[in-house]
């Protein structure tokens, strides 16, 4: 048996919208990082029958069974027994799709001796949930057509910008409406969808040299700039997307007081009500302080960016 761990990862420069067609090609480059406080355990067992217990139940999800399939397609790989568990809420916007896929491909080429790349883990990890293409990678990962194939990369290692990331939980509960739901809806019903797409490539652009440059105050105006846009978006969807609540307001009013204040920090959201602050290195513990003040928020998570998806050697399932 093969157990492989990965990590999600946050956008900072956001997925949101596909390709019409088949293979979960996005419609928009993206940009992130790969968080080490939350982790993803993936069990593979060759077994009679396909079978998955996520968290110790037992689920049939069609993406698993699709991502299976197409594997089938090309590799040699029997029934098997996957058991995953998140240290984390699952399907509460923080990703845990991302590291759930990173973590199912990555121990599906252990335990097979698939041999395949990163590049070869990210793209199969994409078919299954396109922003698990980038939690293949540690650090800053992106996910962008690359010589003609839709692929995570490394952007930068982890070690090179130590950024911190503090994660404000604002809610337990899984999101009402799934991402793939919610960016089809966009796509089909938002008048802003065209413009969205427009301009994702000048914000790629923009995050891969912020990074690059270490330029903090360039990646906190992009960064914050393409989350407005993705809620904008989701906000002009029929029926509305509205994946805030009152301690999300409150989370990011905190953030931009700490910022007018001095601090390095900027904020960022996904499909779920929870509210992401990342900040330059040494930070981490005074926002988490203050985030975790913030009226509404349950709980925080600190995170330093983590490495990629990997088979580790010593099983924690059981
Ligand atoms: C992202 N999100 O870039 C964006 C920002 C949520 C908001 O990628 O349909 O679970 O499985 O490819 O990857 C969430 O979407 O969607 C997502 P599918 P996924 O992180």
């Amino acid at each position: 048996m093969a157990t492989a761990i990965a990590h999600p990862n946050i956008a900072l420069v956001k997925y949101w919208g596909k390709q019409s067609g088949s293979g979960n090609l996005p419609a928009t480059p993206s940009v992130s990082v790969t968080v080490a406080g939350l982790t993803t355990t993936t069990r593979v067992v060759p077994a009679e029958r396909d079978a998955l217990r996520i968290n110790g139940d037992i689920r049939r999800e069609s993406k698993v069974k699709s991502l299976l399939d197409a594997l089938r397609d090309d590799f040699e790989v029997p029934p098997v027994s996957i058991e995953t568990r998140n240290d984390f809420p699952t399907g509460a916007g923080l990703a845990s799709s991302a590291s759930g896929f990173a973590a199912l491909v990555t121990a599906i080429d252990g335990e097979f001796d698939l041999g395949l790349t990163p590049r070869e883990r990210s793209a199969w990890s994409r078919q299954g949930s396109a922003s698990a293409a980038r939690s293949i990678f540690g650090g800053f990962a992106t996910l962008a057509s690359q010589d003609g194939a839709w692929t995570g990369a490394e952007l930068l290692a982890k070690d090179a910008w130590p950024l911190e990331v503090v994660i404000a939980v604002t809610a337990e509960e899984p999101k009402p409406v799934s991402s793939s739901e919610g960016m089809e809806r966009s796509r089909s019903t938002s008048p802003f969808y065209d413009a969205w797409c427009r301009h994702a490539d000048a914000d790629f652009d923009t995050a891969c040299r912020a990074v690059a440059e270490r330029d903090f105050e360039s990646l906190c105006e992009v960064a914050e700039h393409s989350c407005h846009k993705l809620h904008a978006l989701m906000l002009s969807s029929r029926p509305a997307l509205l994946y805030w609540n009152q301690a999300t307001v409150a989370a990011i009013e905190t953030t931009r007081q700490l910022r007018q204040a001095g601090t390095p920090v900027f904020y960022t959201i996904d499909a779920g009500p929870q509210v992401k602050a990342v900040c330059a290195p040494g930070y981490g513990a005074g926002v988490a302080k203050l985030l975790a003040r913030s009226p509404g928020v349950l709980r925080v998570v600190r995170g330093e960016l983590g490495d990629g998806a990997r088979i580790v050697a010593e099983p924690r399932l059981s």
